[in-house]
């Protein structure tokens, strides 16, 4: 066989040319992303963990506005309508940063933003989708509650009507960017159902506190949100919204964008783990010499393509129209469990150095048990993978 026509080893950093099908556009929205994440977040994250905040988040929330990822896959109204596997490749590059950053980027774009262009009024997209997109206004996005996480459905706080006004009285928890936002998007129950509310966070009635001492997405701002006596004049209703349906929808869009994030962290774990076992010698030579540093080596590499494809595919399935909210459950569940094998296996190989924030795999390893909670814990994906295949519903 001539050379031209051997096949090419395979690139370490992509092992299963999962980029190769990208078109030009795509490769280029990931460059533009890695480049930005290159020079803007990387070299200060450690630092953002350590603090246990993001110290300048409007800063952030401009910086990623210019960059054009916040809400990108929407249409209109300062969006830029880009494709399912552009975002997605947005949210792997950030999150091969960090998993707090990707969220900032997922609850401000997929969250907030999307609950207001598909469930908002006119009038309530124009005043605020542009804002959000440039990173002007931040949103946050409150459905979880102290005592109703995994079953949404059993909130408490409540919207009633009061002539024209509504009245909220509640407290949201978890929220992230709850305590540096400017509109909540608020999930309420109503005598028809669940409703969503936009509460600009300085109204009366309204505060937010934020939740400290996390040792998990320490790089994100995390708060509770607590509404007394939140009285909003009647077109602070999402009308396009009704029912548990409106809020989980948007979680669709979330968890798209961390079938992709995951993908990122568990590359970037094996990434450093592949230029540590390179350079730490012991026993005479490099670790990386050693069959069990390679058995590791390799169940990363093959967990960190087995994601990027997943992630892929399911991308392709969105922008084809045909992706199932099941397809993205199968996505979050196997793609976060990956990165988390990923993560600890990348962290032993770093020996005592691997807990330090000198190198990025314990900050990883801790971001994503916060990413296997949110947006659906690993058994909630179960369970909807479970009745996917069974037909049987087991959530009860
Ligand atoms: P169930 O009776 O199954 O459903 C109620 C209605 O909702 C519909 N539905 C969905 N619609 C769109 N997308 C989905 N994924 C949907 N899942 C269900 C369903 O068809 C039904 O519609 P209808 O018209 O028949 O009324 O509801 P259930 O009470 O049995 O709960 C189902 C379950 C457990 C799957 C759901 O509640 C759930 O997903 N729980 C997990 C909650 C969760 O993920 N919370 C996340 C909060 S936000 C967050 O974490 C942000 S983190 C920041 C970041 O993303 O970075
Ligand atoms: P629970 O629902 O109490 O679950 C506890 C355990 O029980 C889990 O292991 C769960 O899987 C298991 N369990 C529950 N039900 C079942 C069942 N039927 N069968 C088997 N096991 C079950 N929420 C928002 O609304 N907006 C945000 O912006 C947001 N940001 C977040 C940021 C961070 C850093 C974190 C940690 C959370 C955030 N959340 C947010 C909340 C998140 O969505 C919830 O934590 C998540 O949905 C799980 O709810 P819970 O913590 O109350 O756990």
């Amino acid at each position: 066989m001539s050379d031209q026509h051997r096949p090419q080893a395979p690139d370490p950093q992509d092992f299963l040319a999962v980029d190769s099908t990208l078109s030009a556009e795509e490769a280029d929205i990931r460059d533009t992303v890695r480049a930005f994440a290159d020079r803007e977040l990387r070299p200060h994250v450690a630092e953002w963990f350590e603090a246990g905040t993001l110290p300048d988040p409007r800063g952030l929330a401009r910086a990623f506005g210019g960059l054009g990822v916040l809400g990108m896959h929407l249409q209109g109204y300062g969006c830029a309508g880009a494709g399912a596997v552009s975002y997605g490749l947005a949210c792997r590059e950030l999150e091969a940063v960090d998993s707090g950053l990707r969220s900032f980027v997922s609850v401000q774009g997929s969250l907030a933003m999307f609950a207001i262009h598909r469930f908002g009024s006119e009038e309530q997209k124009a005043a605020w989708l542009p804002r959000m997109a440039a990173g002007e206004a931040i949103g946050c996005f409150g459905l979880t509650e102290p005592d109703s996480g995994s079953d949404p459905g059993s909130m408490r706080t409540r919207a009633r009507r009061d002539g024209s006004d509504w009245v909220l009285d509640g407290t949201k928890m978890w929220i992230t960017n709850g305590s540096v936002a400017d509109v909540a998007v608020v999930w309420a129950a109503t005598d028809e159902g669940v409703r969503g509310f936009l509460v600009p966070t300085d109204t009366p009635g309204f505060t937010a506190n934020t939740i400290h001492r996390k040792l998990s997405l320490r790089a994100s701002i995390t708060s509770e949100l607590v509404l007394e006596g939140v009285r909003l004049p009647g077109d602070a209703l999402l009308p396009g919204s009704s029912g548990l349906g409106s809020p989980l929808s948007c979680l669709n869009e979330a968890r798209f964008g961390i079938v992709w994030g995951a993908a990122g962290a568990a590359r970037a774990c094996y990434s450093a783990a592949l230029d540590y076992a390179a350079t730490r010698e012991q026993f005479g030579g490099p670790i990386a010499g050693f069959q069990l540093t390679q058995r590791k080596l390799a169940d990363m590499v093959l967990d960190v393509n087995q994601a990027g494809l997943t992630a892929l595919q399911i991308g392709r399935l969105k922008e084809a129209g045909a992706c199932h909210r099941n397809h993205i459950s199968l996505g979050k569940f196997g793609n976060v469990a990956a990165a988390q094998r990923v993560a600890r296996a990348a962290r032993s190989l770093h020996g005592a150095n691997g807990i330090t924030l000198e190198y990025p795999v314990m900050r990883h390893m801790v971001n994503l048990e916060t990413v296997a909670t949110y947006e659906g814990t690993e058994e909630i994906h179960a369970l909807s993978i479970g009745q996917a295949v069974t037909g049987i519903p087991a959530f009860r």
